[in-house]
């Protein structure tokens, strides 16, 4: 396995591969076997862009050879950084198919954090769009480029090249398939090897790289879409990136073409679209997170559109609000299906057959039979059911480590492999099903979106009028949380929220992590160890804003 990677026990990896989970093939291998079984059903769907099964195996085998006569080899890492276009699906298993590993980031993701990442990867390569969202990547690539040494190669979508390789010219048909499928045979890769490297949520200053499998994350992909029920009827619209696990493979457009459905692609996350997109691609499964979900059911409009299509609209990422759940079926006329998962493996979902006290008010049940999951207090000693405690979890689709960070992973696993998932959740005896009840790992999640408490605090600290910075989640209707930071100012320092954000927007890092309410302090409440109490600053926080909805 590659190296910096922790690797399943041998005897889990044989009990994995003897009940079935693991079925030893690799992912574009598996893609693949659909390509054959149903060449002329449409696969993917790009605003007027339409691709067979068969187009895009071809396509995707085409570009894995060009990328081997480049002069990638298996297990090198590739920084994709795209957003929803078809693009990121052809370079997605043209990767796969040769086993060079695709490192996940997010259009949002700037200088910062793309350096940190592919140093980290010792990337050779790095997928962008010439432009996106008037942001121009080609000028983010070249600073990257002459940061990172590891990066031989940019390869670009989009027209202007800039001296660097372009994807459309990669995708042209001058090779015989037999001769393609001859080369990809011989890089075809160990499917107990990495497939992909994704980005943690991520609790310490920069995210954490984790690195699944081709056997687990197929499986994952599986079980995901088994539970969603989708088949090949199914129309998947991908709406949240596609870098993120969610989107990519819990079901995702993998677990869809594991079924032989159908993906609509769209980069706009915008209510009308989403309604647009439905009625007219017939969506049937709509993956959204929670602040989606809201915006879609508050949408003055949703009555013009016609989503009879709609199955299931499942919702993850963060906490879904019973009482929003509740309006799913009666105000869309589907189902609501709550998802909780990680980029770290375990899924818990909940089913359209549970009963509607389980629906609304819990995330179901972890997927997997062999999901195996304790609920801990702070000495890690499981609580009695039906208390509050930590989620610990491992299992076929779990990771045993983060890539290259053993002092992290002492922590974050137990001594016998269990993933301490820093969420707070109770078991209901009566159904069975997990709750969400809060969150012992410090880090802001607003609308799907992590931000860790500490990367942001360091960067606030590094302003000079800055003397200590805390920054916490504040309560939104919407998106759930938002960034709140409280800060302690040097003497005689004045300073706006504008400022502080315009300070760290020079830091080059992503957007949604700014914070979006400032709140200045002479001193910070302190819990009886003296360490910043950010419980204190939650509620103080919490108490202003209602003070201000009662006015
Ligand atoms: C998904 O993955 P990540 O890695 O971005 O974030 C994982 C964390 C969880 O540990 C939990 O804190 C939170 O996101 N979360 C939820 C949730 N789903 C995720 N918190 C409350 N309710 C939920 N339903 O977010 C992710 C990955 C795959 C599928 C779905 C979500």
């Amino acid at each position: 396995m590659l190296e910096g990677c922790v690797p399943w026990p041998e005897e889990f990896k044989e009990r994995y591969i003897r009940n079935g989970y693991w079925e030893q093939i690799p992912l574009g291998k598996a893609f693949d076997r659909l390509a054959e079984f149903f060449p002329d059903r449409e696969a993917l769907v790009f605003g007027d862009q339409r691709f067979t099964y068969y187009q895009l195996k071809n396509i995707s085998d085409r570009l894995a050879v060009k990328f081997l006569e480049i002069g990638l080899r298996p297990l090198d890492r590739i920084v994709v950084q795209l957003p929803n276009v078809p693009e990121f699906v052809f370079a997605y298993f043209a990767l796969l198919k040769i086993g060079v590993i695709p490192v996940l980031c997010l259009t949002a993701h700037r200088f910062n954090e793309i350096t940190y990442i592919a140093e980290k990867a010792q990337a050779k390569g790095y997928i962008i769009s010439d432009y996106y969202r008037n942001f121009s990547y080609l000028e983010l690539a070249k600073e990257v480029r002459d940061t990172v040494s590891s990066i031989k190669y940019v390869f670009v979508v989009g027209e202007e090249s800039r001296g660097n390789i372009l994807i459309s010219d990669l995708i042209i048909a001058d090779s015989k398939q037999s001769l393609i499928e001859q080369v990809l045979d011989k890089y075809s890769p160990d499917p107990f090897e990495v497939a992909v490297l994704l980005l943690s949520g991520g609790t310490t200053g920069l995210p954490k790289l984790i690195a699944r499998t081709h056997n687990d994350y197929l499986y994952t992909a599986k079980i995901n879409a088994l539970h969603a029920g989708l088949n090949k009827h199914s129309v998947y619209l991908a709406v949240a990136p596609l870098a993120h696990n969610m989107t990519l493979a819990c079901p995702g457009i993998t677990g869809t073409f594991l079924h032989g459905g159908k993906v609509i692609l769209t980069s706009s996350t915008d209510t009308a679209t989403i309604c647009a997109l439905t009625e007219k691609e017939k969506i049937t499964n709509l993956p959204l997170v929670p602040a989606m979900v809201i915006s879609l059911l508050n949408y003055e409009m949703v009555n013009d559109f016609n989503l009879s299509s709609l199955v299931a609209i499942i919702s993850g990422g963060s906490k879904l609000n019973p009482e929003v759940a509740k309006r799913v079926k009666p105000e869309l006329g589907c189902e609501i299906i709550q998802q909780f998962g990680m980029a770290e493996g375990m899924l818990a979902m909940t089913d359209i057959h549970d009963p509607e006290e389980m629906k609304y008010k819990t995330i179901g049940r972890p997927l997997s039979p062999a999901d195996e999951i304790k609920i801990v207090d702070d000495k890690g000693i499981e609580v009695p059911v039906g208390e509050i405690g930590e989620l610990w979890c491992r299992g076929p689709y779990t990771i045993r480590g983060y890539y290259q960070a053993p002092e992290h992973n002492a922590q974050a696993f137990s001594a016998d492999g269990f993933y301490k998932t820093g969420d707070l959740v109770k078991l209901d005896p009566s159904c069975g099903g997990l709750s969400i009840q809060g969150r012992k790992k410090d880090l802001i999640n607003r609308g799907g979106e992590k931000i860790s408490a500490e990367g942001l605090e360091n960067l606030i600290l590094a302003h000079p009028k800055v003397h200590n910075a805390a920054v916490v989640a504040m309560p939104d209707p919407v998106l759930g949380e938002k960034v709140c930071a409280y800060i302690i100012l040097y003497p005689k320092q004045v300073i706006t929220l504008e400022e502080l954000n315009n300070f760290l927007l020079g830091k080059k890092i992503a957007k949604f992590k700014l914070p979006e309410r400032l709140e200045i302090m002479d001193q910070f409440p302190l819990t009886n160890v003296g360490k910043i109490s950010k419980k204190d600053l939650r509620f103080d926080i919490q108490k202003k804003l209602e003070s201000v909805a009662k006015n």
